[in-house]
């Protein structure tokens, strides 16, 4: 890349509690994906990985930390990333997991996919399209992840397979036009309902298969308070969705049964 060129392709990848995957994760992706860059958006990991990560960008001009004072949910993590992002010009901003799940080696996949001349605004990495899979995950998780899909799309009138899911690719005018300081969710949530913002300004979303890895190392972060709050916000917002359509078709039906230009 020239100077003064638009730096391409940023990779955020949120941590807390990772310091035994994100190395191999970002020693991955460097191989798969030479030109993107790395943003690593750590909540001051007690494990230290905060540390190997500013390691890691001192070794490698194209990794960057930004480092914040707790946790506080991988919702608010990647808006603090994707604001890093567009503060820089990136034009493309993709968003990865550092436990080993989203393996980088599909990322060209997915960035060609959002390069076609068909302008995707998002791309989804999909484990629940024709091709995709995941491998050495329990039933109960398949299930979970899976019924919440459907949950969603019958909840939401979401039109993708995987909306829950974290590997994918935005375009940075998507970003852009999407009121990030006002989303609240925070875990499987916060990608729902990215992908729902995303669907109702209009935007295009396709999905690509992806195999999905369960972590080797580590701990999930994944809990009964993130699934709990996934599943309240999407009945609240599924609520207030039907609300709304009951009463346009109120007033739709009021408008008919009024005399045409006639007064009451
Ligand atoms: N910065 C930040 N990162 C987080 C936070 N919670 C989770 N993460 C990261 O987000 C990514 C996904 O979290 P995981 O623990 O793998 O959760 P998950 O993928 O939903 O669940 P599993 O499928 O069980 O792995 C990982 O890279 C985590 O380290 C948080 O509060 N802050
Ligand atoms: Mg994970």
């Amino acid at each position: 890349m020239s100077e003064g060129e638009p730096r391409r392709v940023l990779v955020i990848i949120p941590t807390y509690d990772e310091r035994d995957t994100l190395p191999e994760a970002l020693r991955r992706l460097r191989a798969a994906v030479p030109e993107a860059d790395v943003l690593v958006v750590d909540d001051a990991s007690p494990d230290g990985t905060g540390e190997v990560a500013d390691a890691a960008a001192a070794d490698d001009a194209a990794i960057h930390v930004l480092h914040r004072p707790g946790k506080d949910g991988l919702g608010r993590a990647y808006v603090e990333g994707f604001g890093w992002a567009l503060s820089r010009g990136y034009a493309t901003v993709v968003e990865m997991d550092a436990d080993g799940s989203h393996r980088p080696e599909d990322l060209p996949r997915l960035l060609a996919r959002a390069s076609r001349s068909d302008r995707p605004d998002l791309v989804l990495g999909s484990r629940w399209v024709p091709g995709g899979r995941v491998v050495n995950w329990p039933s109960h998780r398949q299930l979970l992840s899976r019924g919440g899909n459907a949950w969603v799309r019958l909840a939401l009138g979401v039109t993708v397979h995987d909306a829950t899911g974290g590997y994918r690719v935005f375009r940075a005018e998507t970003l852009r036009g999407l009121p990030l300081a006002e989303i609240e969710s925070q875990g499987y949530c916060f990608q729902v309902d990215m992908v729902w913002r995303v669907e109702r300004a209009g935007g295009r979303v396709v999905e690509v298969p992806i195999t999905f890895v369960e972590r080797a190392e580590g701990r999930s972060k994944m809990s009964r308070a993130i699934v709990a709050e996934a599943l309240w916000r999407t009945t609240a917002w599924g609520v207030a969705r039907r609300a709304g359509q009951l009463g346009a078709l109120a007033r739709r039906l009021a408008r008919r049964r009024r005399p045409a230009g006639g007064r009451r």
